[in-house]
């Protein structure tokens, strides 16, 4: 396997944003080697990295628009990350902890994406990774990923919520360790999202808006601000704006849902660990959190494929449709980042189900039916 421990990382700020074009530029090393400085890792510490992180920002400016006010509204697109989500941010430093303590095995409950980006970083540690997940319930995409990066793949009937117990029971009984978002690597190596964003914009945002299922992306998120703040890399703090499904809301509600039910399957969770957390970070930073319905969430989801180009999956179009439900709240002239968690290719059967496209199939294969479909 070839590490990347001894890359000399002599990229500048300015350099790893791929702003200043006037010296030759490295690749990206991955963020444990761009954010060392700030990541609880030593030069012992084998990094296990897949050049995860230094994802885009990017203007939408159709969501701008749609707000008014002279807002600009940008997109983080962790959904460019190499296994398709944020997760991979924290999976670089959950795995690399692992390995450095000598664990053969790791386990996970996941909606998808964390058994994706889990089974990822694990085989290329040269780990076993056992994925628990919830049956009939996770994205095609991620179950594919799962399985061909060689997960042990168990399959329960029952919820995430369900599956996070077990998996919590076998890691304190068995020599296996759990990489879940109460692991504190995985939040440790989702802050840097942060860090990047203040350094992209040269300021924090006014407001993050962002989906919740366990909310440890929300509370990573919050670390980062903070950390970068504190530095004196912004003047101020973002409000964490939260958003979750409506079917699935116990942040919003302030109680578990013991069915969770919504078509953005990567947040169908109904009993949040980071609940205390997260709602540390909405206080704190003087944010909120709200629902949306799947109907919102589709609406979201389509305008950012057909308007910007983008294609997120539906948990990630959540924190568009909250700003969009929230428009009247916000200040003019803010500054809006929205998170992307997920890639839109996660979950086919959604986006087959869930288009406004003209989709003309089985014609006979002729000029002229062709051109007559087209309106020639
Ligand atoms: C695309 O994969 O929980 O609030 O098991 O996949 O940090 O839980 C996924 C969560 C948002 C919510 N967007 O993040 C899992 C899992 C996408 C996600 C979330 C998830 P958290």
């Amino acid at each position: 396997m070839v590490l990347t421990q001894n890359f000399q990382v002599t990229l500048n700020e300015n350099l790893s944003l791929g702003i200043n074009e006037t010296k030759p530029q490295k690749c990206w090393p991955g963020l444990i080697k761009r954010y060392q400085a700030w990541l609880p890792v030593s030069e012992k510490t084998p990094v296990i990295t897949l050049q995860e992180g230094g994802t885009p920002l990017i203007p939408i400016n159709s969501i701008s628009h749609r707000i008014g006010k002279n807002v600009s509204v940008y997109a983080k697109y962790d959904g460019l990350n190499p296994t398709g989500s944020f997760k991979d941010r924290g999976m670089t430093m959950a795995i690399s902890k692992a390995k450095e303590q000598g664990c053969e095995a790791v386990i996970c409950a996941s909606t998808g994406n964390t058994s994706a980006s889990a089974a990822a970083y694990a085989k290329r540690a040269g780990m076993r990774c056992f994925v628990l997940i919830p049956d009939g319930y996770v994205a095609q995409g991620k179950l594919a990923q799962a399985l061909v990066y060689g997960a042990e793949v168990i399959s329960i009937k029952g919820n995430f919520d369900k599956a996070l117990n077990i998996v919590q029971s076998i890691a304190d009984k068995y020599p296996i360790t759990l990489v879940n978002s109460v692991n504190p690597f995985r939040l440790e190596g989702q802050k840097t999202a942060a860090f990047e964003i203040i350094e992209y914009l040269g300021e924090a945002p006014d407001w993050l808006c962002i989906p919740m299922g366990n909310a440890g992306n929300i509370t990573a998120y919050w670390m980062g601000f903070n950390e970068y703040f504190n530095a004196g890399k912004s003047t101020k703090l973002p409000k964490m704006m939260g958003f979750q499904a409506s079917g699935s809301a116990p942040l919003v509600l302030g109680k578990n849902i013991q069915d969770p039910q919504t078509i953005a399957t990567a947040i169908r969770i109904g009993k949040p660990v980071n609940r205390e957390k997260a709602l540390m970070a909405k206080e704190k930073s003087n944010g909120g959190f709200l629902d949306v319905t799947d109907q919102e969430i589709i609406e979201a989801y389509k305008l950012l494929g057909k308007e910007e180009g983008i294609f997120a999956e539906p948990a990630s179009a959540a924190s568009i449709a909250g700003l969009i439900k929230r428009k009247d709240e916000v200040p003019n002239g803010a500054t809006i980042v929205c998170v992307l968690t997920g890639n839109g290719l996660k979950d086919p059967d959604c986006a087959i189900a869930n288009n406004d496209a003209s989709f003309y199939s089985g014609l006979e294969a002729n000029i002229e039916t062709v051109a007559k479909t087209m309106g020639f």
